[in-house]
């Protein structure tokens, strides 16, 4: 074991004994990429120190909610002084409401928010709000869009459009996914073809609308026409799960794209989570009134939670949101991301490398293929033993990018110049070890 893994491999062979896997979430156990991961030991600004001492520059930034950075100062002074006043009530505060009208502001498609924990908790709520509105219980998800892990979103592609999802865990019985249709992610042709078939009974389609779950896939603008088209038509509501793109590619989210290129665009309901929480435990489903007011204590589709709106959460994501609605703040967050990529590009071209790239705002993906996936077959098409490779070169060079190859990446306000300059030169580097 190098000196840079030692630390590290101790404490994962401690946690292993003790929790599944050494992790908390299984993406963390560096599974798909081999070796040991990183403990981390602490953060500041674009960096993270592991339990070796070594420094990284930080492309994760938690899975997203990290857009300012470890330990912004506004931030870190919100959340303490919010502590200090107690961590958790069971009771409503203000601060929920501030937090839900800054929401409101920036994402109006959406007159109600509910604020919740985490993105899954979201995700789940907002699909049964969906039934419990529309008294339909079929929905449509896509291949390689991830919306947490309830048991009705954990379904792969069934063997045809009139069958519908098997599970793709255990412990989740058929007839909870019965209802779950699996899509090609891009697909208009599935997509008429299975509102032809069961438009009727369709309650919602859920979809990520750049999808980060299978590294970065944008929906197609005929694409995501005719998703919100078809559920208009149909009455079947639009599920934007914007946990990972919301506040993230711009202040808006992505339906603040797709509406300036689709006129009359919008979602029906929105689901956000990471950067509204600021790295806390905060997530939050909104949509229209006449939506949400279904939703106890006013109407029938129950929906709690102890933590819901926590006081310390709050304080962290509307500290954050206060910092990211600053006059110019995406459009310096999406110039350093491009340069990013456009030096990622440079770099692997250099060395004849198959890549290419794309970004919106704070959020990435690139892919050791010639041209951009447009559905989930086409990413795992990339050779998995490069990217390994290529992961590996920039851990060993103190770059921190995410430990699968159908993971978006993060770039946050706090990644100076230097940050991405040393980028740069470990990736070239490390791209003539690929060729
Ligand atoms: P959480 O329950 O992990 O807070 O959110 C679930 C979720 C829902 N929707 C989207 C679009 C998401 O990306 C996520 C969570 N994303 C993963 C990263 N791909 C979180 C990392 C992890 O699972 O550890």
């Amino acid at each position: 074991m190098t000196p840079s893994t030692d630390r590290n491999d101790v404490l994962f062979e401690r946690a292993k004994r003790v929790i599944p896997g050494g992790v908390n979430s299984p993406v963390r156990a560096f599974r798909a990429v081999g070796g040991t991961p990183r403990f981390v030991r602490r953060a500041q600004g674009a960096h993270f120190w592991d339990a070796t001492g070594k420094r990284y520059v930080d492309y994760i930034g938690s899975w997203g909610p990290m857009i300012l950075g470890h330990g912004h100062p506004a931030v870190l002074d919100a959340v303490q002084k919010a502590a200090v006043d107690g961590f958790s009530y069971g009771a409503p505060t203000e601060r929920e409401i501030e937090l839900a009208e800054e929401i409101l502001k920036f994402v109006p498609s959406m007159e109600m928010v509910r604020l919740v924990s985490s993105g899954t908790e979201a995700g789940m709520s907002a699909l049964r709000l969906a039934r419990g509105a529309t008294g339909r219980s079929k929905i449509i998800k896509f291949e390689g869009c991830y919306h947490g892990h309830a048991d009705a979103l954990l379904v792969k592609a069934g063997s045809g459009l009139a069958t519908f999802g098997n599970p793709t865990s255990a412990g989740v019985p058929a007839e909870v996914v019965q209802h779950t249709l699996v899509l090609e992610y891009n697909s208009v042709q599935q997509l008429e073809e299975a509102f032809a078939l069961h438009g009727p009974d369709l309650a919602c389609v859920m979809i990520e609308p750049i999808a980060g779950n299978m590294n970065f896939v944008r929906a197609s603008v005929p694409f995501m026409k005719r998703c919100h088209e078809l559920c208009r038509q149909h009455g079947a509501l639009l599920v934007f799960d914007e946990v990972m793109t919301g506040f993230r590619v711009a202040l808006g989210g992505a339906q603040s794209v797709y509406a300036r290129l689709i006129p009359g665009f919008n979602p029906d309901l929105t689901v956000l989570g990471k950067v509204i929480g600021g790295g806390m435990p905060l997530a939050a489903f909104g949509g229209p009134r006449a939506v949400m007011e279904q939703l106890a204590p006013l109407g029938p589709v129950y929906q709690a939670g102890t933590l819901s709106g926590n006081p310390v959460a709050t304080a962290c994501g509307l500290a954050t949101l206060r910092e990211i609605a600053k006059p110019g703040f995406y459009e310096a967050l999406g110039q350093k991301t491009r340069g990013l990529m456009a030096g990622l590009k440079s770099a692997a071209e250099a060395q004849g490398i198959a890549f290419c790239a794309d970004s919106e705002g704070g959020m990435f993906g690139f892919f050791l293929l010639t041209e951009l996936p447009q559905n989930y077959a086409t990413v795992m098409k990339t050779e998995g033993a490069k990217f390994n490779r290529l992961f590996h070169g920039l851990l060993d060079r103190g770059i921190y990018i995410a430990p699968a190859l159908y993971e978006a990446g993060f770039v946050s306000a706090a990644h100076s110049e230097e940050d991405i300059a040393a980028t740069l030169a470990a990736a070239r580097e490390v791209f003539k070890t690929l060729r």
